[in-house]
């Protein structure tokens, strides 16, 4: 049985990718795509999940959510992703519509109307519809079957010296969903800059030779642009398909239990993910962090969710 999932993004060069590797992968089942405001305005964001949505001929639902964090003013990331916030390879207008209602609904009716424990909730921006979902409809807490969300680190940021982007733009939504009780695995830098797009990997996913292949190529170039320029990558770091992955197969990563919680009022460390490894977890812990990938077998996921994608919707 495929894995039900809403993937919940700020597209985004790599939740682009993430978009694609769901769709492309036989174990997991994609529900509704939802947008939140992040890498990019809302606006803006929404506009590029259509657009990967029409490169790939993915018909699910597409429905925007909020257009800032819940208490901060809202901050963007275009040294990263661009003016367009997926700067990079040229896109059509989509033709495709968002939905009419909100993405914090749209996930509230889908886990409402399928058996609980059946929907796996992938976040891939800030948590902020995720913590606006769970407090509007409470009952959805016991619902999910767990979240797999790309944001935070445990030793290191990359939005401050100690804090990542996704967490650090709005820090109260995490504390929200790191405090929900659901069976939670944070896919954090730790992991995901394990997750290097290495030029192998390019040449590989060039001799596809497809059009969504080649978007994807153009996406990494100006992503490993960016990442050598504002960070010092040399290969870029593509974090957000590294949840879709443990999803689909958890043997990509080893992962390890341990109580999670979220700093909101420190002055140098404010949206700093702080995982307790002092001593074994505790049975009832319901959090754990991703700390080893397996390099070769996540790419071999995405070059093969590509494959199956073929020429996708063009
Ligand atoms: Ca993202």
């Amino acid at each position: 049985m495929p894995r039900k999932i809403i993937l919940d993004c700020d597209p985004g060069h790599d939740d682009a990718i993430a978009m694609l590797l769901a769709h492309g992968s036989p174990a997991i089942e994609l529900l509704a795509v939802t947008t939140v405001a992040g890498n990019q305005t809302l606006d803006k964001v929404t506009r590029n999940a259509l657009a990967v949505a029409e490169i790939a001929n993915i018909r699910v639902p597409i429905a925007a959510g909020c257009d800032r964090p819940l208490v901060r003013e809202r901050e963007i990331a275009p040294s990263i992703h661009g003016d367009s916030g997926m700067d990079g390879p040229l896109l059509a207008e989509p033709t495709r519509l968002v939905e009419p209602c909100h993405a914090v609904d749209l996930i509230i009716e889908l886990l409402m109307n399928h058996p609980p424990g059946s929907i796996t909730l992938v976040p891939t921006g800030a948590l902020t519809n995720i913590a606006l979902a769970v407090r509007k409809e409470p009952r959805i807490a016991s619902r999910v079957r767990e979240v797999v969300l790309m944001g935070g680190g445990y030793h290191t940021g990359n939005w401050s010296a100690v804090a990542e982007f996704n967490i650090k733009i709005d820090p109260e939504a995490a504390h929200i969903v790191f405090n929900t009780p659901w069976p939670l695995t944070m896919v954090g830098l730790d992991l995901t800059h394990q997750a290097l797009a290495t030029p192998q990997v390019l040449a590989r996913i060039a001799a596809l030779d497809t059009s969504p292949a080649r978007f994807v190529q153009e996406l990494l170039l100006f992503f490993g642009e960016s990442y050598r320029r504002e960070q010092g990558f040399e290969c870029p770091p593509v974090h957000d398909p590294c949840a879709v992955a443990y999803v689909i197969d958890p043997q990509v990563m080893t992962v390890r239990k341990a109580p999670l919680n979220v700093e909101l009022t420190g002055t140098l460390t404010l949206g700093m993910t702080v995982a307790d490894f002092r001593s074994p977890a505790a049975a009832d812990c319901l959090t754990q962090v991703a700390v080893q990938l397996d390099h070769g077998y996540f790419w071999q996921m995405v070059e093969d969710a590509l494959r199956r994608i073929g020429e996708g919707g063009r």
